[in-house]
């Protein structure tokens, strides 16, 4: 029998990736990859609709594959794969962009956000059509399931809508694709900012726990962590929304529940229960951290396994554009 199909990934927009992108993505992938036939990517193309130095973006790419794979993403198991290295994703994108309504990609609110955020100078066509990049990494691949955040719902629910219509217009081509939205308990706040997500591109980065930190300046930003002048150990997000990230940090590290945290730490004051949550940061990353260095310290293998991925990921995608590029009615190649 075959194994249903996973897709998803991430932009290499910055060298490290964050706690967060570790806990609410790559743990998850860790665990989805025994059950499907997953496919992870290191979306570079999408990367370009943010300004970057070429010498940098390569080498973001690299480390975010480098990350995937010390996470215990497992190239043997999975198609871990860097989007460029497969034509096949631009090439999709550019049919099924001819089958996109301009008001149907206008209401994507995170265009909206963006090019609010960066103004109209700023804003190029790459970001509007961000959207349909990544319905064409998804429809490619027949894929049954894509686990994402909530903020790359609309994205997926755009995607379902242009698969329907070119199956629709065309004949079955593409597999309907179902989002799996990332639980609230997974999802990670700024430690300097708590009712802001963390995220890689912030603009300060002292709430932000980067993969790679050196465990000591971890260990610092969280004793740096705002709280709360209750004293008191104790889940409330509305209220301690500090503490309470904390706790869930702690929790999905360790693969504790909330209340007995809280139990171990009654009576006893937020300096130790970040000395506690720091020890156990380090533990968790100091193996992942030292995993992604050792890889990057020999890039000639990393591109090596990074290649014959995406000798299998094209062996998938390449099927799917040709049977588009016949039903479509473009000329085949005499
Ligand atoms: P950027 O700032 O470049 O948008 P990001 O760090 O916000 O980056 P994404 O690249 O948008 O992260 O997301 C990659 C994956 O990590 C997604 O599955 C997303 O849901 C997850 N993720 C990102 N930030 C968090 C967070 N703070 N908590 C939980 N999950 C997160
Ligand atoms: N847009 C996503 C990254 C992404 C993706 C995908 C996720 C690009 N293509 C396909 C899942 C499936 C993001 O910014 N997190």
């Amino acid at each position: 029998m075959t194994r249903p199909r996973l897709y998803s990934g991430m932009q290499p927009s910055a060298d490290s990736l964050q706690i967060g992108n570790y806990i609410g993505a790559l743990l998850q992938w860790r665990d989805l990859q025994e059950e499907y036939q997953a496919f992870f990517s290191v979306v570079d193309l999408h990367a370009l609709t943010q300004p970057n130095d070429p010498a940098e973006l390569r080498e973001k790419t690299r480390r975010t594959a480098a990350q995937y794979i010390a996470a215990g993403i497992e190239p043997s198991k999975s198609t871990l794969y860097v989007q460029s290295h497969v034509r096949a994703h631009a090439e999709l994108a550019w049919v099924l962009s001819t089958i996109t309504g301009f008001g149907e990609a206008n209401r994507m609110t995170q265009f909206k956000d963006k090019s609010a955020r960066y103004g109209a100078d700023q804003t190029n066509v790459g970001l509007f059509t961000y959207p349909v990049l990544m319905a064409a990494d998804i429809l490619l691949y027949q894929t049954d399931i894509v686990p994402v955040g909530d903020d790359q719902k609309q994205h997926v629910e755009l995607t379902r809508d242009l698969a329907e219509r070119f199956n629709s217009r065309y004949g079955q081509t593409f597999r309907m694709p179902m989002p799996v939205i990332q639980q609230d308990t997974a999802r990670i706040y700024d430690l300097q900012n708590p009712t802001a997500k963390m995220s890689k591109s912030a603009e300060s980065d002292a709430g932000v726990l980067w993969m790679l930190d050196d465990p000591a300046v971890s260990a610092k930003k969280i004793m740096r962590a705002v709280t709360d002048s209750e004293g008191v150990v104790r889940y409330d997000k509305e209220n301690k929304p500090g503490v309470s990230n904390l706790l869930v940090i702690y929790a999905a590290l360790t693969g504790r529940q909330i209340p007995s945290i809280e139990d171990e730490y009654a009576g006893r004051g937020y300096g130790d229960f970040k000395k506690g949550l720091a020890e156990v940061v380090v533990n968790e990353f100091g193996p992942v951290r030292a995993r992604a260095l050792e890889l990057l310290d020999d890039p000639a293998e990393l591109d090596r396994v990074l290649a014959a991925n995406a000798d299998r990921a094209a062996e998938v995608a390449d099927a799917t554009l040709a049977d588009v590029y016949a039903k479509v009615g473009l000329l085949r190649r005499g």
